[in-house]
């Protein structure tokens, strides 16, 4: 099967995007060919510092490969060196229509919370389609928050496909484990973890140092009553840090209940972060041995972007011919 997602380079990366994608590209690599991308282009829609984008490229890049992606067997690209990206996106644009931009969530949710309302955030899922379409994969793993756009995705190759004849499958949104799909801030369940939350304390970074972990998990909420259960609906706060704790221990969460029976909310939050750490630290020593040589790095995406970039062309001509493009 083909699979096919990516991630945005818009600041540090939080255990909420290794454990709704990160995790799950890795867990593909063996079974699937996969491509996995880096989205710059998307992670300008939203304000940034371009003294520092390159680097948060090459961010990304180290850490797929610390968390274990292999790059000889997972194709591992740059959104913005393949320019078939965004001219399908402006093909596509032609059959979306405006009123399906306007009820996604993500576009709503970042306006809503002071990013400016520009063409391009508006505009996104469309270069998302695009970003999936010109790969024709069966699947697209994701967190909750995406699978919106995953299925705007669908509906605009269908619309294309009933236009001008069969040309993309329908991609599926794939969450390999369900509870890993929607990680909560620490600061507030009702809200999802994300990297671009100004409440330094919602999220833990992967790059965070067991000091900055020990600390946010301190300052995590809990909920009423002392016991630890899962429960999402009356102890939201306790069952994110639940799945967190499972996520990071490979332990069902049922079985962390027992453990951490009669035990309290402090002492838990420090077993949870101890978990953290354990595996965020061997990551690092990867990181920063990768971080070092850049050019490597760079090297890298360019040339995985090349081999990317032949099977774009391919399905940006067989689509422009489609749409009577082509002299
Ligand atoms: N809270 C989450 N729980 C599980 N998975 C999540 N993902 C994001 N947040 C959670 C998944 O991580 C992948 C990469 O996301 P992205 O960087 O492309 O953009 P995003 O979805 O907008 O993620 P963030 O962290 O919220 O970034 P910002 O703050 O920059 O917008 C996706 O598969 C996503 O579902």
């Amino acid at each position: 099967m083909r699979i096919l997602s990516g991630i945005r380079s818009s600041g540090q990366l939080t255990i909420a995007n290794y454990l709704g994608a990160i995790s799950q590209f890795i867990a593909l690599q063996n079974e699937h060919e996969c491509f996995y991308f880096i989205a710059d282009l998307h992670a300008i829609t939203t304000p940034y510092d371009p003294k520092t984008f390159s680097h948060n490229v090459l961010d990304v890049a180290a850490m797929y490969l610390a968390f274990g992606l292999d790059p000889l067997k997972t194709t591992m690209f740059l959104q913005s060196l393949i320019p078939e990206h965004t001219q399908l996106q402006w093909l596509l644009a032609t059959i979306t229509p405006m009123g399906e931009l306007e009820r996604m969530t993500q576009y709503k949710e970042k306006t809503h919370q002071g990013d400016p309302a520009d063409v391009g955030l508006f505009m996104y899922p469309v270069l998302m389609a695009a970003d999936i379409l010109l790969y024709k994969p069966q699947a697209v793993p994701v967190g909750e928050d995406q699978v919106q756009h995953v299925e705007l995705t669908r509906s605009i190759a269908e619309k294309f496909n009933k236009r001008f004849g069969e040309t993309f499958p329908l991609p599926e949104p794939k969450t390999l484990d369900k509870a890993f799909s929607r990680i909560k801030s620490l600061q507030d369940p009702a809200k999802k973890m994300s990297k671009s939350d100004d409440n330094q304390k919602a999220s833990i970074g992967l790059m965070d140092t067991p000091e900055q972990i020990r600390a946010k998990m301190k300052s995590a909420v809990t909920d009423s009553k002392k016991d630890i259960v899962f429960n999402p609906n009356k102890k939201p706060a306790i069952s994110n840090l639940l799945t967190i704790a499972s996520g990071f221990s490979g332990l069902p969460i049922t079985m962390l209940e027992q453990q951490f029976k009669g035990a309290s909310y402090a002492d838990f939050k420090m077993a949870v972060a101890d978990m953290i750490i354990e595996k965020l630290t061997p990551m690092h020593e990867k990181y920063y041995e990768l971080i070092k040589d850049k050019k490597k790095l760079k090297n890298l995406l360019v040339d995985h972007s090349h081999k990317a970039q032949v099977i774009a062309s391919e399905t940006l001509k067989e689509v422009q011919e489609k749409m009577g493009l082509a002299l």
